[in-house]
């Protein structure tokens, strides 16, 4: 019998700019579209926002998210150049992100559930790039997640492994 969650109130919430592909949909293989994203993990759902393959700061500043993007590119400098404190909610504004999503600024583009995914480490045979975190989900979709930042993708591992085992018998 697994042993409930060690920290069953975990914050799961967190946000940031990721490089993103989904590799599978609904069990069917689809062709890989990497596109740079906003991503923000609330809950058990992870949401990327729409129209961000682009990625230019003007996207971001229209989309009303650019000040969101440089709390987010602040705060992975300041992780990089020194020990890195645990994420909190109060170090990530991904509630506002997330309001920001449902008044129509940035309407996420996809959603995913993590409750039943998996995520680990890609094999190498998914993907030349570095730093890429492979997310499986129940419903059959599967992701490629990554980013150039070392610090930055060893953190969302972590928070989407322990989000992932929080919900996981939901
Ligand atoms: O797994 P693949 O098919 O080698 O992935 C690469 C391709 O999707 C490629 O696109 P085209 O097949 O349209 O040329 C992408 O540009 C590459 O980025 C993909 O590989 P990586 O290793 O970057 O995930």
């Amino acid at each position: 019998c697994p042993s409930s969650p060690k920290h069953p109130s975990t914050p799961s919430e967190k946000c940031g700019v990721l490089n993103v592909t989904k590799i599978t949909e609904n069990g069917k293989k689809v062709r890989k579209n990497w596109t740079s994203s906003w991503t923000v993990l609330q809950g058990s759902s992870l949401l990327f926002a729409k129209g961000q393959s682009g990625s230019t700061s003007w996207s971001y500043y229209r989309s009303g998210l650019l000040p969101e993007l440089l709390l987010a590119l602040l705060s992975s400098w300041k992780q990089s150049v020194k020990p890195r404190p645990a994420v909190s909610c109060a170090s990530c504004p991904a509630a506002q992100a997330t309001a920001k999503f449902g008044s129509n600024q940035s309407k996420p583009e996809f959603t995913v559930d993590l409750r039943g995914a998996s995520a680990e480490w890609a094999s190498k045979d998914k993907s030349s790039k570095k730093h890429v975190i492979e997310l499986k989900t129940r419903q059959g979709t599967e992701l490629l997640i990554q980013s150039e930042i070392d610090s930055v993708i060893s953190d969302w591992y972590r928070a989407l492994t322990e989000t992932i085992n929080v919900h996981a018998w939901e």
